[in-house]
């Protein structure tokens, strides 16, 4: 763990390619603060760094995941004060980690809280939890890519009520919605977050690598330009080791070793 102030960072003891990062500010619900985003930040570019990480769980507590951007931080600043110091921005950077991430979400993820867990690649849901854009009810928008992720997320109609009265969503309305690929007792999300970063973790970390691009690939760029994107890496796939390992394997009956080459 390193020294971090208002998250933990560990490895879990089952699988050294799994870490996982969870906030910790309990007196303030994970209220993201300054301090919060440039370590969860720091942090996740660190991991990604590692040929050893091949998955990123990102998680809160039992009561939430987190409450959103910290609001007595932000209530006194002005426009050229937020405008100069580019706040917030530096969360788009999680948005550019290339190693996948899951977010198990418990409790509130609200405003930045919910952006946080839409930048992850698979969010998983505690049946505790809640989501919801209110930052309309403080006088302001969602500034971490809610209006666009949330809307690319669920459609139109559910993101501008959200957006619009600040209505909140639980974990059987964001599952049907499409925000989480599933939701599981609160009392197993760990468990069950971890098996999954355990499955991704126990792919070639390359493949992996491609998948999300792909797949994240269709937020940005029309289906033809996507699919050729697709077809690019999936060639690129065959000068991997870990194609032939994988291929092997398969024929021979035989689980795969990857070498993450
Ligand atoms: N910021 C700061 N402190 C918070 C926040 C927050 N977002 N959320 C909770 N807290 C604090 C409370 O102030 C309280 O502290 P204290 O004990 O010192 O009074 C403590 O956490 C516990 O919270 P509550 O007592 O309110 O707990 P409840 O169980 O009664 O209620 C709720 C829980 C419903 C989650 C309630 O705390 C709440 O509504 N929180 C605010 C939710 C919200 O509006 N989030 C959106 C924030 S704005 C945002 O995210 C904008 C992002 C984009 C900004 C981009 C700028 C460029």
């Amino acid at each position: 763990t390193a020294p971090y102030e208002t998250i933990l960072v560990e490895r879990d003891p089952e699988n050294e390619r799994v870490a996982v990062l969870t906030l910790n500010r309990p007196e303030a619900l994970n209220a993201l603060n300054l301090t919060v985003m440039d370590e969860v930040v720091a942090a996740a570019e660190a991991l990604d760094r590692d040929p050893g990480v091949g998955c990123l769980m990102i998680t809160g507590s039992e009561r939430a995941f987190a409450a959103g951007a910290d609001i007595k931080e932000m209530r006194p600043r002005g426009y050229p004060e937020m405008y100069l110091t580019d706040w917030f921005t530096a969360w788009d950077r999680l948005g550019q980690v290339r190693t996948p991430t899951v977010a198990a979400v418990s409790g509130y993820a609200l405003g930045g809280g919910c952006e946080l867990a839409m930048l992850c690649d698979i969010l998983l849901a505690a049946d505790t939890a809640v989501f919801g854009q209110p930052e309309i009810k403080l006088g302001v928008i969602p500034g971490i890519g809610g209006s666009q992720r949330l809307t690319r997320a669920i459609g139109k109609a559910k993101a501008m009520e959200l957006c619009l009265t600040g209505r909140t969503m639980d974990a059987g309305e964001a599952e049907r919605a499409g925000l989480v690929s599933r939701i599981v007792p609160a009392g197993e999300l760990r468990a069950e977050a971890l098996a999954v970063a355990r499955t991704v973790a126990g792919m070639s970390k390359p493949v992996a690598m491609m998948a999300k691009e792909a797949v994240n690939r269709a937020f940005e760029t029309s289906l033809a330009e996507g699919v050729r994107f697709e077809r690019r890496l999936f060639h690129a796939l065959f000068a991997t080791a870990d194609q032939k390992e994988g291929m092997a394997a398969f024929t021979e009956k035989r689980p795969p070793e990857f070498t993450h080459h």
